[in-house]
């Protein structure tokens, strides 16, 4: 226990610092901690203040989320905080790092709050699917006010010293030795004499809820439309509430029991497994901590296109000089115009200031020669998706990139060890995939060839980190781990079309389910021509006794690409984004079917939810089997930041287990015998059916 919260008494402060790394979580071992040396510090007659600081990188980062599967044990946090109200001895909390969830409540607990200038502190329980449970949402409202409260604990951002300096959160900021500097602070309150602030003592301003009307309802509505179908922000708005209208040891009982139930739901495992899911795809299992990436200070990018600009950008705005080389000088001119347009958005929009535009595209060169790559640590190639353009572009890269740099292309599905192949350099080539629009989409999938170098690898991962993307490793396969187990809800989609269902309904049940759109809008926003052209590359591959997409072909053989043609599976107004009914799709999708020898039929809600949601499960378990993902939460991790699956479900393969592998199993197989040998089950599927395992736990 001494370990954990160890105490020295500097001049007549006790300092109580915690030990607990990698982010100093209250742990159990910690809440009896800081019990014990407060007691310590209370009965030391040598001591007029308490320090309460975290020892390593940062004050504690908030609850033992690990502890959450766990029976709770005594001494509760709140019951911890609560104790501080009864200290005489004034507390200050001493914040360097991140004061998040329960650390930011430990802290409203102390009568004053110091931080060092970049600390940051927050109220992120929301995104856990919980809420701030040990006072936070009593305390902060008493402390800032109910807008910045109702900010911190609904909208689960954290704020900066300086914002919470200004909100009332923090009393005074540190230049300097932060243990020094809150010492001192301590010795001045001591010597300004009682009394202390206790922040669960009622505050003027904070009335009635129907004082609050306004705010509440903004609140409400905010929880609505930033965090769709998810709970937690709601109930953290509900225990604000009853704070308004109870006194505080109520409010208090009535959070635990609300609480406990948010900690118990389905939606708050499922945003635990997602934070740590997030967390694991970091860890390969062979390659060490000791393989160290290779450094990267310049970087270029081959195509000036959406992509390629857009990964210029993702590059520029980290402060990473990029080139960006396109074949003639037309089109490197018109994409150099492009990315500016792409900045001055961004400052019309309030996004960033004039000068921080000017400071990211001077990193942008532009050039019409792969010489002007020779000294670039990292070359993303974005071309055209042609295998030939790519061996070609990579044959000329092997030669003029310096020896050691990485050689990433962007391809989405193509075999990139193909490519590497015809290098002499495969070592330095891999995989940078990337979901449009690049310089917001967070996710990167890292694709590791059989012969990447680890290092390769490790910088790519390295990369994604620097550059704020979450990387997932995938093995080299058509479409990798992203779009290929995406591929087959896509063309169930389609069939479902075929079969009789409109675009709409099949959209509506995928948004209903927590997607941001539907697979047939996502479909229009991207080009139908994308998927086209891939299809009639791998012509020669298809299975003649497998389902093809037909319908899909024939809407771009009638030019229905979509929005950027005005139609696909839907209709738009000119220059539109916003997808019409079109009553010609019903037709096309007839027309096909009777070719097809289909007879239409109404379709219900929950085949298509089983039919777009199984047909991704069971491929993503044939991934899974195959070695291309290394584990199944990976997969996950690429569907919540590649496809905007609602995180509060965990991601496909989670879901599946929460749905029963059984029952997926039994009806990957009543639709193999209705539609045939697409639906053919995976045999991991089955193993874990056989032997009662899940993929997730
Ligand atoms: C809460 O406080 C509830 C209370 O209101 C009420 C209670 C009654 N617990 O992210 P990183 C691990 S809920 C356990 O890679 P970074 C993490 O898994 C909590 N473990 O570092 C990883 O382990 P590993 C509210 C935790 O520098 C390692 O620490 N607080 C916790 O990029 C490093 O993490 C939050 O939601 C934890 N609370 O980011 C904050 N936090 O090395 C959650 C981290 O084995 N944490 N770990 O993979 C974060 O947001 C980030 O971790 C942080 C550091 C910003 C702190």
């Amino acid at each position: 226990m001494g370990n954990v919260v160890n105490y020295k008494v500097d001049g007549r402060v006790a300092v109580l610092a915690i030990e607990n790394p990698p982010v100093n979580a209250l742990s159990h071992a910690v809440r009896e901690g800081v019990v014990t040396q407060m007691e310590r510090g209370v009965a030391d007659d040598g001591v007029d203040a308490i320090v309460l600081i975290g020892v390593g990188r940062t004050f504690p980062a908030g609850a033992d989320i690990r502890e959450f599967d766990q029976p709770a044990r005594e001494p509760h946090l709140v019951a911890v905080i609560d104790r501080l109200d009864d200290i005489k001895k004034p507390i200050i909390a001493a914040i360097h790092g991140t004061a998040l969830g329960g650390g930011l409540e430990l802290a409203l607990g102390c009568n004053f709050r110091v931080a060092v200038p970049d600390a940051r502190m927050g109220m992120p329980e929301v995104n856990l699917g919980i809420f701030p449970g040990a006072a936070g949402t009593q305390r902060l409202p008493r402390v800032a006010g109910l807008d910045h409260a109702l900010e911190l604990i609904v909208l689960g951002k954290p704020v900066s010293a300086a914002k919470a300096l200004e909100y009332g959160i923090l009393d005074e900021i540190i230049e300097g030795d932060l243990q020094a500097g809150a010492v001192a602070f301590a010795e001045s309150v001591v010597s300004a004499g009682v009394p202390y602030p206790i922040s669960s003592k009622p505050r003027d301003g904070i009335g009635p809820p129907g004082e609050h009307a306004e705010t509440i309802d903004k609140y409400r509505d905010l929880a609505n439309s930033r965090f769709r179908g998810q709970e937690s922000p709601h109930q953290a708005i509900e225990s604000v509430v009853d704070g308004l209208r109870m006194p505080y040891a109520a409010a208090v009982a009535a959070d635990r029991l609300r609480f406990e139930s948010c900690k118990a739901s389905r939606q708050s495992a499922a945003l635990r497994y997602a934070f740590f899911a997030e967390r694991e795809t970091a860890k390969i299992h062979d390659i060490g901590k000791e393989v160290t990436s290779r450094p990267i200070d310049s970087a270029g990018v081959i195509g000036a296109g959406t992509m390629g600009r857009g990964i210029a950008i993702s590059m520029a705005d980290v402060g990473l000089p990029v080139t960006v080389v396109e074949t003639g000088q037309d089109a490197l001119d018109a994409g150099m115009a492009e990315l500016t347009r792409l900045y001055e958005a961004m400052v019309s929009r309030g996004r960033i200031d004039e000068a921080t535009k000017d400071e990211r595209l001077s990193r942008i060169t532009g050039a019409v020669s792969y010489d002007a790559l020779s000294d670039a640590d990292l070359v993303i190639e974005a071309a055209f998706e042609d295998l030939d353009v790519k061996k070609e572009i990579f044959g000329a890269l092997e030669v003029v990139a310096k020896a050691g740099a990485v050689l990433a292309t962007n391809t989405s599905y193509m075999d990139i060890d193909a490519i590497a192949a015809t290098t002499s350099r495969p070592e330095d080539i891999i995989g940078l995939h990337y979901f449009a629009p690049a310089n917001v989409m967070r996710m990167l999938e890292v694709v590791r060839p059989a012969k990447a170098s680890p290092d390769a690898i490790t910088t790519g991962m390295k990369f994604a980190k620097r550059t704020g993307k979450v990387g997932v490793l995938a093995g080299v396969c058509h479409g990798f781990v992203a779009n290929r187990s995406r591929l087959p809800l896509v063309r169930e989609a389609t069939f479902l079309v075929e079969e009789g269902a409109s675009p709409v309904q099949v959209d509506k049940v995928l948004t209903d389910l927590g997607m941001p759109m539907g697979p047939l809008a996502v479909s229009d926003l991207s080009g139908l021509d994308v998927s086209w052209r891939m299809r009639q590359s791998l012509a020669s591959e298809r299975d003649p006794e497998a389902r093809y997409m037909h319908l899909a072909d024939r809407m771009c053989e009638l030019g229905r690409f979509g929005i950027k043609a005005g139609q696909g599976w839907y209709d738009y107004e000119v220059g539109g984004r916003h997808p019409r009914p079109d009553a010609e799709v019903e037709a096309i999708a007839a027309a096909v079917a009777r070719e097809q020898g289909i007879v239409r039929r109404d379709i219900s809600e929950d085949e298509i939810r089983a039919r777009c949601l199984y047909a991704a499960i069971n491929e993503g378990a044939k991934i899974l089997d195959e070695g291309i993902a290394a584990r199944a939460s990976d997969i996950d991790v690429m569907w919540l930041y590649g496809f905007g699956f609602p995180r509060w479900r965990g991601g496909i393969m989670f879901m599946a287990d929460e749905i029963g592998l059984g029952k997926i199993l039994e009806q990957v197989r009543a639709f193999e015998e209705v539609h045939g040998k697409l639906w053919a089950p995976s045999s991991l599927l089955e193993r874990l059916v056989a032997e009662g395992g899940g993929f997730t736990r």
